[in-house]
């Protein structure tokens, strides 16, 4: 019998849940669907907690869904070749511990290395997709890209996601289960279900007031701690979960914050989502409703170019789409007045949802990102024997 393929991700939390999101949502998959003993090294328990509160923040070792977890804080110390991974990724450029790159260049054969990079849809990305770079010591990193198109690494998906979802979406008991755990009550689910996500700059407070001032009833439903300035205003009270008000066609209501699965599921049972970052983003592209993106703010608006890039890249949209995804991002040339914004994207929401299913397709057909890393470690390996 071979030994099982092992693999190693480093992964530091320069910032919220997205890294360890993105992580260990990749390091589950390896080991579950390609059978790939994985360990994770991460900086950073607490946020890890957040997501996954089967996290220990003690340990310096544990075993979560069969992926063995190791709290990295020392970069000193040294490593035997027996150590090291068949395969090493780093996410987003984190410097590995300089003795684990030692015990790399020990071994035979060498490990395939990788920097997993962020997700854009510019599309200079292809271009650099795969690159390899050559290191000291006689080791090789490839640049391995997530993205949208053929020539990129594709996108985070487990196998039967878009199954399961399909499953939950067409199941209104399990969608009244799981919100009616939360507090919402029939009236709330009856009404425009809208789930909310975003950085601290967005426009939220402005939006609330277009909410309340709706045709329509909405249910806002925020997860603790996001927009905490703006809902703790509308609330008139404390955010903390399960506090909840309404206000013209407005009812807010706070969750706890979920653990990963369950925010997937929050997802699927709303009508349109606000995401934010990179792995809500690309949830919400998997659940098939229309959303909105509050991409994680840069130095000299570097990100209105990558949302721009994102808002042509996609099938997905309309003028109304464009035009508040720019004003939500304060990316739009002129001031948006919102209580003008709101309805006409309203109007537009079940334009979106038939293409957001188109572009689901097109994202389909270029693979998952777990899958087509390994394909590529793959590759890389038979090289490596030939020379
Ligand atoms: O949290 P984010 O803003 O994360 C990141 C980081 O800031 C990171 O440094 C940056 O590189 C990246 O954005 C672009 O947003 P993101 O990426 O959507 O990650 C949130 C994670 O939290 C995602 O895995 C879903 C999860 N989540 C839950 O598990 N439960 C919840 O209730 C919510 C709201 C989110």
């Amino acid at each position: 019998m071979h030994p099982k393929t092992s693999l190693a991700l480093f992964c530091k939390v320069v910032d919220n849940y997205g890294d360890i999101g993105i992580c260990w949502r990749l390091a589950r998959q390896l080991e579950q669907e390609h059978g790939i003993a994985v360990t994770l090294w991460v900086d950073d328990l607490r946020s890890f907690q957040r997501i996954c509160p089967a996290v220990s923040i003690d340990s310096e070792i544990q075993q979560i869904n069969a992926v063995t977890v190791k709290h990295w804080r020392d970069q000193d110390s040294a490593f035997a070749a027996e150590e090291i991974a068949d395969i090493v990724i780093e996410f987003f450029a984190c410097d590995i511990p300089p003795g684990y790159i030692k015990a790399m260049s020990e071994r035979t054969p060498h490990p395939v290395w990788f920097n997993l990079e962020g997700l854009s849809a510019e599309t200079w990305v292809e271009g650099c997709h795969a690159l390899s770079s050559p290191q000291p010591l006689s080791l090789t990193k490839y640049f391995f890209f997530p993205g949208f198109t053929s020539r990129t690494g594709g996108l985070l998906r487990e196998s039967g996601l878009l199954q399961q979802r399909e499953a939950f979406q067409q199941d209104p008991p399990a969608i009244a289960a799981f919100l009616g755990q939360f507090g919402v009550t029939p009236a709330e689910m009856a009404a425009l279900k809208i789930s909310l996500f975003c950085y601290p700059q967005a426009p939220v407070a402005e939006l609330f007031a277009a909410w309340q001032a709706n045709a329509k009833a909405i249910t806002c439903l925020v997860p603790e701690g996001v927009a905490n300035d703006a809902v703790q205003t509308f609330l008139g009270q404390t955010a903390t979960a399960g506090a909840s008000a309404t206000r013209g066609a407005l009812t807010m209501r706070v969750l706890p914050f979920v653990p990963q699965p369950d925010y997937d599921k929050l997802l699927w049972a709303c009508d349109l989502n606000f995401v934010r970052g990179e792995d809500s983003f690309v949830r919400a592209q998997w659940a098939g409703k229309p959303f909105i993106w509050h991409i994680y703010p840069q130095d000299e608006n570097l990100h209105h170019v990558k949302l721009n890039a994102f808002l042509q890249a996609t099938t997905a949209k309309t003028a109304s789409l464009i035009a508040f995804s720019l004003g939500w991002n304060a990316a739009a040339k002129d001031t948006i007045d919102w209580t003008d914004t709101w309805p006409q994207f309203e109007a537009d929401l079940s334009k979106i949802a038939n293409p957001s299913i188109d572009w689901q397709q097109q994202m389909l057909a270029n693979g998952d990102l777990a899958f087509n890393l390994l394909k590529f470690a793959g590759t890389v390996k038979q090289e490596s024997k030939q020379i």
